[in-house]
């Protein structure tokens, strides 16, 4: 036995400066004290303006105090994680066990087969013993175009597999790596002297394989443009007949297509080298049937997957977020097959990131912060959640099993598939476990697979398993796992966050609550972390009344903070500065810049006082039994303006929308309050009424200057992204009607 068998195949370290954030959390601590002590031993009498409005912010002061609480008690104690590849593949390279890759695509039109495919193919060319390798893609939008571009996406891989191994390729989606190594040399070449320049910079190999995948790109493009197969293509393969039968994507028999069989001797590259396997399914859906979106498909695909190969290991990806690395497999492994540790491994989450943010990230969708900081608190705290995508899984997670004390995985116990069955048969075979009423009476969706109880299925599903005795590990690693796109206009941005947040509260205000679901199962501090997105909607009440109550009173002279003179004061200034400069603080530590931070804070205002609020809305009409619940992919392409808009930093609003609404009437009404704030406070200079209203006038005044790009796509902007006028008038009306309100 070599000396470092022994050595673990990861290690755990915890953040520095921690020491630093529990005196920040100290102060903030003891001046939040002082504000309640204020609050409590200020309240105006009875019968004084103001008492009810005072009584409101003192309970919405609580309020946040616990919301900082739990944010704190993410952030105590992160911990970060590595990995030793080469001490996994020394040990165990002959053993590796076999991963099963989900890939899921719902819409056609909304996530285009090209990006699909490419997505397919990064995850294809993972460096890893390609007979240990399947990938799966479940399309739930049952269209033969994205079953022609898995058809051509089999072919090109029997030539860029090879590619990627002999150059060491990196990222391994085609599109990606064509568009950032060989495009900006190509481009430098011209065309002509390609074939006859010696000394070209790219070898004559990347050139050529370059234009036989924009050969291929161009054959989809055609394709999809089209929206129908043409005669000749449908010949090229058997799969194409069963769309004979499809009368809609809602209502079709199963569709299941072994593209390439990893057991047949002849799927082999063009370098004779083995194949992974590639399976087309597309379940089952009938009208009469719940189909349960992208849980449904999950748990589609983990049946037909265990009947086909029954890998130990499960990937799922989104079908927009390639691999950046391809060796996050092995990444991955090093927790599971780690001696000591291994065996408690439920899943392994990687990060969501994204290539296509701009530099100040206008929409806040970078997640630095979530993800080099609350997540790895999460694990700190007990484990991460899983968030649905760039997340391997112990398949037994999957199926409901419990951790057990004294389980040891075998991974040789996973045997292979057996060679004798035909392709035709396992295919057969495998079709009933993806209908409809397969499920009927049965613990899916419940106790087995991915659970339907939530809108947010991923984050109550990683929950179960964590309270199933399994530990979760987040992974990070420097370069990134996995890349996908975010979204480049502010109502996806808002709708994302709008189911998010339904979902969230869902399985808060379930049994599945985490203090009630992880009662003496997991950790207390991990039930407190989950609160910090579980309870996301009822926070736009209370911000709502922050960004209402303050501003209606200073239009109405109503004091609510202490005047400047009064030392009280400092308790609010202290903990206000002190807090807001963390937040900056910690924004550029993760590599944000400051324009991007300010971005965050008006995101931050805008999610809760539109896709929280509506989340709530969307809760309580469910629970009214008003509205069934409908699943809104976000859009991964982009037109060409919105995408020059998105690059330019300028806001995109251009559809009237009822999140917009508010927004703009929230905007309208703070500016009219600061206005007539400030002319009652000119008015009465003498007798010094702007010490009591500082406070007021300045938060009024931020509002405003975080506002500012509403305003201009109200009333200065005359492009098509900015707001309708429709939104104009309708904020306009409200703003002036709260307003008179409030005087009257
Ligand atoms: C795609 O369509 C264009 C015109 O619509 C045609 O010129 C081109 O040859 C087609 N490409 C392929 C690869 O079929
Ligand atoms: C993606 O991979 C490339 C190398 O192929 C690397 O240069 C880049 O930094 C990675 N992107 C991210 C966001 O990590
Ligand atoms: C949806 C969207 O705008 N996607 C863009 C992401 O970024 C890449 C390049 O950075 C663009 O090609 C995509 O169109």
């Amino acid at each position: 036995m070599a000396k470092d068998d022994n050595l673990p195949l990861f290690e755990t370290k915890s953040a520095k400066g921690r020491i630093l954030f529990q005196i920040y959390s100290l102060l903030i601590f003891v001046g939040t004290c002082f504000i309640f002590a204020y609050r409590l031993s200020h309240i105006p009498a009875k019968g004084e303006p103001g008492r009810w409005a005072w009584m409101g912010l003192f309970f919405l002061e609580l309020w946040f105090c616990f919301y900082w609480f739990v944010t704190t008690v993410v952030r105590w104690n992160p911990i970060y994680r590595n990995t030793f590849k080469d001490r996994l593949s020394h040990r165990y390279e002959k053993a590796l066990p076999g991963i099963d890759i989900f890939v899921c695509t719902a819409d056609p039109v909304i996530e285009p087969p090209v990006m699909v495919i490419n997505t397919v193919l990064s995850v294809m060319a993972y460096d890893y013993p390609p007979e240990k390798l399947s990938v799966y893609l479940s399309d739930d939008g049952g269209s033969n175009l994205t079953f022609y571009a898995m058809l051509e996406a089999s072919r090109f891989s029997k030539i860029w597999l090879p590619f990627c191994k002999k150059f060491k390729v990196e990222p391994r989606s085609s599109k990606v790596y064509f568009r950032i190594v060989v495009e900006p040399l190509r481009e430098s070449v011209l065309p002509k002297e390609w074939s006859t320049v010696k000394k070209c910079p790219i070898s004559s190999t990347k050139i050529k394989l370059c234009m036989l995948y924009e050969d291929m790109k161009k054959r989809i493009e055609n394709t999809t443009k089209l929206g129908q197969i043409s005669e000749e293509i449908s010949k090229e393969h058997k799969g194409f007949n069963e769309w004979i039968l499809v009368a809609s994507r809602h209502d079709h028999q199963t569709i299941l297509q072994i593209l390439i069989d990893g057991r047949d001797s002849e799927a082999v590259d063009i370098q004779g080298q083995p194949l992974p396997t590639l399976v087309y399914l597309a379940r089952e859906k009938r009208t009469q049937y719940h189909h349960h979106f992208k849980a449904g498909a999950m748990n589609a695909l983990i049946r037909v997957s265990s009947r086909i190969n029954n890998s130990p290991i499960i990937l799922n990806v989104d079908c927009d977020m390639y691999s950046n690395n391809s060796k996050s497999v092995r990444d991955a492994l090093c927790f599971f097959m780690d001696e000591e540790k291994g065996n408690e491994v439920g899943f392994v989450q990687f990060p969501q990131a994204f290539e296509n943010l701009t530099k100040n990230d206008l929409y806040s969708s970078s997640l630095n912060v979530a993800r080099q900081m609350e997540m790895p608190g999460f694990d700190g705290n007990g484990g991460p959640c899983y968030i649905g995508t760039g997340c391997f899984h112990r398949r037994e997670t999957l199926s409901g099993k419990k951790y057990n004390k004294n389980f040891k995985e075998n991974w040789k116990r996973w045997s292979n598939r057996s060679v004798e069955e035909s392709t035709r048969v396992l295919e057969e075979t495998s079709k009933v476990l993806a209908s409809c009423n397969y499920e009927e009476n049965t613990q899916w969706g419940k106790e087995i697979g991915v659970k339907y109880d939530s809108a947010v299925e991923d984050v109550l599903t990683g929950l179960a398993i964590q309270c199933g005795g399994w530990r979760s590990i987040y992974f990070n690693p420097e370069r990134k796992g996995f890349l996908g796109v975010a979204p480049t206009t502010l109502l996806q941005s808002l709708v994302q966050y709008r189911r998010w947040s339904y979902g969230d509260f869902q399985i808060f205000a379930s049994r599945h609550c985490p203090f009630v679901l992880g009662y003496k199962k997991i950790p207390l501090k991990l039930q407190l972390s989950y609160c910090i997105y579980l309870l996301w909607a009822p926070t736009s009440l209370t911000t709502l009344y922050y960004v209402i109550a303050p501003s209606l009173c200073l239009l109405k002279g109503i004091s609510l903070f202490p005047q400047i003179s009064n030392p009280w004061v400092l308790a609010f200034v202290f903990v206000i500065f002190l807090h807001r400069a963390y937040s900056l603080g910690e924004c550029i530590w993760f590599g944000g810049t400051f324009k991007g931070w300010w971005n965050d804070q008006r995101m931050w205002l805008y999610r809760r006082t539109t896709s929280y609020f509506f989340g709530l809305l969307d809760y309580i009409l469910k629970q009214l039994g008003f509205t069934k619940s409908t699943f809104v992919i976000t859009t991964k392409v982009a037109d060409d303006d919105v995408s020059q808009r998105y690059e330019q930093d300028v806001m995109e609003f251009g559809t009237s929308s009822p999140m917009f609404t508010i927004l703009a009437t929230l905007a309208l009404l703070n500016a009219f309050c600061f206005f007539g704030g400030l002319k009652r406070m000119i008015a009465d200079l003498e007798t010094m009424v702007w010490e009591q209203f500082a406070l007021q006038i300045l938060l009024c005044g931020l509002l405003v200057f975080i506002n500012l790009p509403v305003y201009q796509g109200l009333f200065f902007r005359k492009d098509v992204a900015s707001l309708p006028t429709s939104v104009s008038y309708q904020s306009t009306i409200f703003a002036l009607l709260a307003c008179a309100i409030a005087l009257y």
